[in-house]
């Protein structure tokens, strides 16, 4: 029993990453197509890979006269070699080549039967290193910014836009869809849905610099109802402090470095080269997707983000002292 759990061990690993950020947990109908494929290539992986040890093997068990060991060349056997070498290879990697184009093929960005203009339901736009979300969705009036958690309704098809500020990023949630380039000045377009509702996380997939590997993604897909109660919340401006520490934390912010950088729609602050805090208090994490969103993680980003995240382009900000800096955390909280 303890030999066969020892065993099964890296298949349990595999398996306890599937929960969260993985191609082996498909959540979405792009993804599933995608695991289709690689299991597909995986296996004939597998029995090319079988029959290849098969060959290596078996002939060292043979006995025989030294004439049936003969090189090939005397022998003839090219027959082999090109078997092995070129018909096999050819046939097996011109039909996953071709079965890949074809996949991508599946992956329309917008309904084929609407022939109107493409319009992306959400612009997310990248930047050194975190992600800003636009919801162009409906009318104007109903257009909002956020940044870092990207919600979706799950079982409907979302369609993004997607480019950079500044250097290539690319998109990707595994248990969504594949990766998609941000590249400056270039838009992309890919449409992703989730099978049910629940958080995806995803990853910036392409190299962009010192905290590129902290660069992370939520995707929450909701119902119907709680994702329409969710845009009606992000479209509210930031929440009037009513509490004592609110109230003086919304005077520090106000009057300190932050309102330079941050938004907070409904105040002066109107900061756009960092993420949108008018709805801070209601996201999970901050700093990117990288800490859980509390007290103490608020308060040790605030004077010390070089040192959770080095490099990042917000500076460590230790000019309050300790009841400004309580307050000031209070005043994030609360913008929910
Ligand atoms: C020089 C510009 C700048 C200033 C000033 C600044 N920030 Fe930031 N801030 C940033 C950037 C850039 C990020 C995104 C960091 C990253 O890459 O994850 C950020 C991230 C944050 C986050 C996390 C947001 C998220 O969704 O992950 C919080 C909270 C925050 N800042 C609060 C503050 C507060 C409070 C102040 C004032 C005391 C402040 N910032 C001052 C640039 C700035
Ligand atoms: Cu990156």
């Amino acid at each position: 029993m303890m030999r066969r759990s020892v065993l099964f061990s890296p298949l349990l690993l595999l398996s306890g990453c599937a929960t969260e950020q993985s191609i082996w947990n498909a959540q979405g109908p792009a993804a599933s197509r995608i695991a289709t494929l690689m299991w597909a290539i995986i296996i004939m992986f597998l029995i090319v890979t079988l029959i290849m040890w098969a060959l290596l093997i078996i002939p060292t068990f043979r006995r025989g006269s030294l004439e049936e060991h003969a090189p090939v060349d005397i022998g003839g056997g090219q027959g082999w070699v090109a078997l092995g070498g070129l018909l096999i290879p050819l046939t097996v990697l011109t039909g996953f080549f071709v079965a890949g184009l074809t996949l991508m093929e599946r992956f329309p960005i917008h309904d084929p039967s609407n022939t109107a203009v493409l319009r992306p339901d959400i612009l997310v736009i990248g930047h050194q290193w975190w992600w800003e979300v636009h919801y162009l969705d409906g009318q104007p009036d109903q257009r909002f910014a956020t940044a870092n958690e990207i919600h979706i309704p799950a079982g409907r098809p979302v369609t993004l836009e997607v480019e950079s500020q500044d250097v290539n990023h690319a998109f990707w949630v595994p248990n969504l869809h594949g990766k998609i380039d941000m590249i400056p000045g270039h838009p992309n377009f890919m449409r992703i849905e989730a099978n049910h509702p629940g958080k995806y996380v995803g990853q910036c997939a392409e190299y962009c610099g010192e905290q590129h590997a902290h660069m992370r993604l939520l995707v929450v897909a909701q119902s119907a109802g709680a994702y329409r109660a969710w845009t009606q919340q992000m479209l509210e401006p930031g929440h009037a402090s009513t509490t004592p520490e609110a109230i003086a934390g919304e005077q520090v912010f106000l009057s300190g470095a932050c309102s330079i950088c941050h938004m907070v729609r409904g105040t002066v602050a109107g900061g756009t080269v960092a993420p949108d805090l008018t709805h801070i208090g209601s996201r999970m994490y901050i700093g990117t997707d990288s800490f859980p969103n509390n007290k103490a993680y608020l308060e040790a980003w605030v004077t010390h983000a070089q040192s959770l995240e080095p490099g990042v382009l917000m500076p460590d900000l230790t000019d309050f002292n300790g009841v400004q800096l309580r307050d000031l955390v209070a005043y994030l909280q609360q913008l929910k």
